[in-house]
């Protein structure tokens, strides 16, 4: 009798839900497909190309594993794409603020991918350990910084304590010339094998471009399948991979550990080509 009731109330919400998922959306939101084109990958994240792609839904939560927490619920829209050559994602993420300065009391926004780099190592999906992680994180201050011209932060290092900065000071000094990044991309290629173990790689790979539009993010990663960077992930038609997602919502005081983060692997699946 019990039995007869639950199924009563849990039927009409089991159509409710098939009612509610969006058309255009993949309805496995366990598996993200990275979907062959034979058209370039723009880092426009707003080109036509990406339409190519079916987005899913991965709902981000906040970071509660270690020390400092923060973030919050946060659902991602996230395609895949590869052309045989290039492979690349897109994100898309409700901010109700375009914040791409850091000062000593304003923080950026940002987004990073994370990949193991073995895929036969047991690997944490927070930072990694013990395998590694290669990860691309999109800096909106970087992408503020190319977009408008502002200036940067040599003369107030580091702009907080705690603001995580590439390992080698000098190797960040050089790329400043007359207070402005010297850079052609938003996104940072780095790898990490545990918590307090991020460092930037000295071969960086990843283009992108993150734009702010009518209350959201679109940010747009874009690599070589394969690099010679024994530090990086490497892609191949065909195969099956994984990946994490964080975002950070400077308004929100996110930096660093406080951060909204899948809790676990996402699987991705890559296309063959055609
Ligand atoms: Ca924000
Ligand atoms: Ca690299």
């Amino acid at each position: 009798m019990r039995y007869v009731r639950i199924t009563i109330v849990l039927l009409p919400l089991f159509f409710l839900a098939l009612v509610l998922v969006p058309i255009g959306y993949s309805q496995d939101s366990s598996i993200l497909k990275i979907a062959y084109t034979q058209k370039d990958i723009a880092t426009d994240p707003f080109a036509d190309v990406w339409n190519d792609a079916t987005p899913i839904i991965i709902e981000l939560t906040d970071q509660e594993i270690t020390e400092p927490f923060g973030g919050k619920h946060l659902p991602i829209e996230v395609r895949g794409l590869h052309n045989g050559k290039s492979i690349g994602f897109l994100i898309e993420w409700a901010d109700s603020t375009r914040d791409t300065k850091v000062t000593g009391n304003a923080f950026t926004d940002g987004a990073a991918l994370q990949f193991p780099i073995n895929l036969k190592e047991e690997t944490d999906p927070f930072m990694g350990g013990p395998g590694l992680v290669n990860i691309w994180f999109w800096r909106a201050d970087w992408q503020g910084d190319l977009d408008d011209g502002t200036e940067y932060l040599d003369t107030k290092y580091p702009p907080y304590p705690g603001y995580y900065f590439p390992q080698d000071k000098q190797v960040f000094l050089k790329e400043i010339k007359g207070g402005r990044l010297i850079k052609d991309s938003p996104v940072e290629d780095l790898v990490a094998q545990g918590f307090g173990t991020l460092e930037r790689q000295k071969q960086q790979d990843v283009a992108g471009k993150g734009v702010y539009e009518k209350g959201k993010w679109r940010a747009a990663f874009v690599r070589p399948l394969v690099t010679n960077d024994q530090l990086d992930t490497q892609f191949k038609p065909g195969m099956d991979s994984k990946i994490n997602f964080s975002v950070w919502d400077g308004a929100d005081k996110n930096r660093d550990g406080e951060k909204s983060v899948s809790i676990d692997w996402v699987d991705v699946k890559i296309e063959d080509t055609k």
